[in-house]
């Protein structure tokens, strides 16, 4: 909105909450701090559709507000010219719009009724935004969202934003290949940790500046600070791991006490433990006086925002979705919580055993022979992978693996041949030693993918798990 606008000359600045003083939505504080500015139309991304008091403050101020957003209804909507596919009465096709996208489409409009101002080639310029807000904000990657993530790559990949092709270049990745993994599991990180480490506002340098300096500051500062928030969340991961090991506890649902760990990174670690155990987790660290604040992760099939209602007496506010929930309480109350939760979950396991179970979804069989090139580029055909469109995974059973040859530092992965396919295993080669000593006939589970290497070509098949 901000390159948008300011094609059409208009006298512009942005504002971006703090996640940790201010949340997500609008506030009337907030509001008045705009207006100070001699703001005339605040237009609001991604804050929420439900801000109805808080539109109503501005408009008493004498500003106009536009809201462009994708979030639930679940409220009065605020009064205003509202945005929301997800509207009952908006008739736009495709509802799984990112917040950034419903913006994007805000930015076409624009463009049709001035089309002597803005052209196409602008709207086009923005799709490397669109792509990294659509994979950031994990809306599904299929329909309208899928095209423009998919052209958005390319737009990335030519270079054109100097900002990010530093921050690429500096994150160890190749400018010019990059694909919707490196997009979620690279980019988005470093410039979501600077808005739970420093500012958001970091991130918006890099993307709009338009000097050499600025995008170098700005880089740099993006990829130090994710350092940092790798390096605190690994601590809080591994204290997690050992007062769960300490513990030795049987419980069916995780909850942590992690007075020194940053709240920025809290929902990422319990993320993570919740992957590891594949046990639903909650992580508690200290707010304020005799306060805690609890961020939840849950696994598939469990919903956590159903089990914390339950519960929702022992809150101060709590709120969120199936698979991810936030709340702040009295540290009294947590020992209620934590028995009420387990019970609960208990319950669940009784009935349901295999829900606490990981699962792997297989797409299809096949024989290792049918993996060829022509099937490799089919299924490139998908891509770009993500939430809701996820790379097929194939299954070969009863191949014989032969010749180990293990790589890494620490020996991690492992390279073998599965009925003559070229294999690679990562990180886990340890687990599955027997399997590829012994040639007993093993199923295989993966992807296969065309490795380039030195001008060559050849056919590898990643393997994710094994029996
Ligand atoms: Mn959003």
């Amino acid at each position: 909105m901000i390159e948008i606008l300011g094609k059409l000359n208009a006298d512009l600045s942005y504002y971006i909450p703090s996640r940790f003083e201010e949340g997500y939505g609008l506030n009337q504080e907030a509001i008045a701090k705009i207006k100070d500015r001699g703001t005339h139309l605040i237009i609001t991304i991604d804050c929420g559709s439900v801000s109805y008091d808080e539109v109503e403050y501005a408009k008493e101020l004498g500003m106009d507000v536009i809201v462009t957003d994708h979030h639930n209804l679940n409220d009065k909507p605020a009064s205003c010219l509202l945005i929301n596919p997800k509207q009952e009465d908006c008739p736009y096709p495709e509802k799984g719009l990112s917040g950034c996208g419903v913006a994007f489409k805000l930015a076409q409009a624009l463009q049709r009724k001035l089309p002597k101002k803005l052209t196409k080639a602008d709207l086009n310029k923005m799709l490397d935004l669109v792509a990294i807000a659509t994979v950031g904000d994990i809306v599904p990657l299929t329909g309208e969202n899928r095209t423009m993530v998919k052209y958005g790559i390319r737009m990335i990949n030519s270079g054109k934003r100097s900002g990010l092709s530093m921050l690429i270049k500096g994150a160890g990745l190749k400018d010019g290949e990059i694909n919707s993994e490196n997009i979620a599991y690279v980019i988005v990180p470093h410039l979501n940790a600077a808005g739970r480490m420093l500012s958001a506002r970091t991130g918006v340098k890099l993307l709009t500046a338009d000097t050499e300096q600025e995008w170098k500051e700005a880089a740099d500062c993006l990829l130090e600070n994710n350092r940092e928030r790798k390096r605190i969340q690994d601590i809080a991961f591994e204290e997690a791991v050992a007062q769960i090991d300490e513990c030795g506890c049987q419980e069916r649902f995780l909850i942590l006490d992690l007075p020194n760990a940053h709240e920025g990174i809290t929902g990422i670690v319990a993320g993570k433990i919740k992957d590891k155990y594949n046990l639903p987790t909650i992580i508690v660290t200290p707010t304020g006086e005799n306060k805690l604040k609890g961020t939840g992760r849950s696994i598939e099939g469990l919903d956590l925002y159903e089990m914390l209602s339950a519960c929702s007496h022992l809150f101060d506010k709590f709120g969120g979705h199936a698979g991810a929930c936030g709340f702040t309480m009295d540290s009294a109350n947590l020992q209620v919580l934590r028995e009420a939760l387990c019970t609960s979950a208990e319950s669940r396991y009784r009935t349901d055993p295999l829900l606490f179970q990981s699962r792997l979804n297989i797409d299809i069989e096949l024989e290792a022979e049918e993996l060829k090139y022509e099937l490799i580029s089919c299924i490139e055909k998908f891509e770009p992978y993500g939430h809701k469109n996820s790379k097929p995974i194939i299954a070969i059973r009863g191949v014989s693996l032969s010749g180990p040859c293990y790589m890494g530092d620490r020996q991690q992965h492992v390279r073998f041949y599965a009925d003559g396919v070229s294999c690679i295993l990562f990180n886990r080669a340890d687990e599955f030693r027997e399997y590829y000593e012994q040639g007993r006939p093993v199923d295989i589970a993966g992807y296969p993918e065309i490795n380039r290497w030195n001008g060559s070509e050849k056919i590898q098949f990643m393997v994710i798990d094994l029996r």
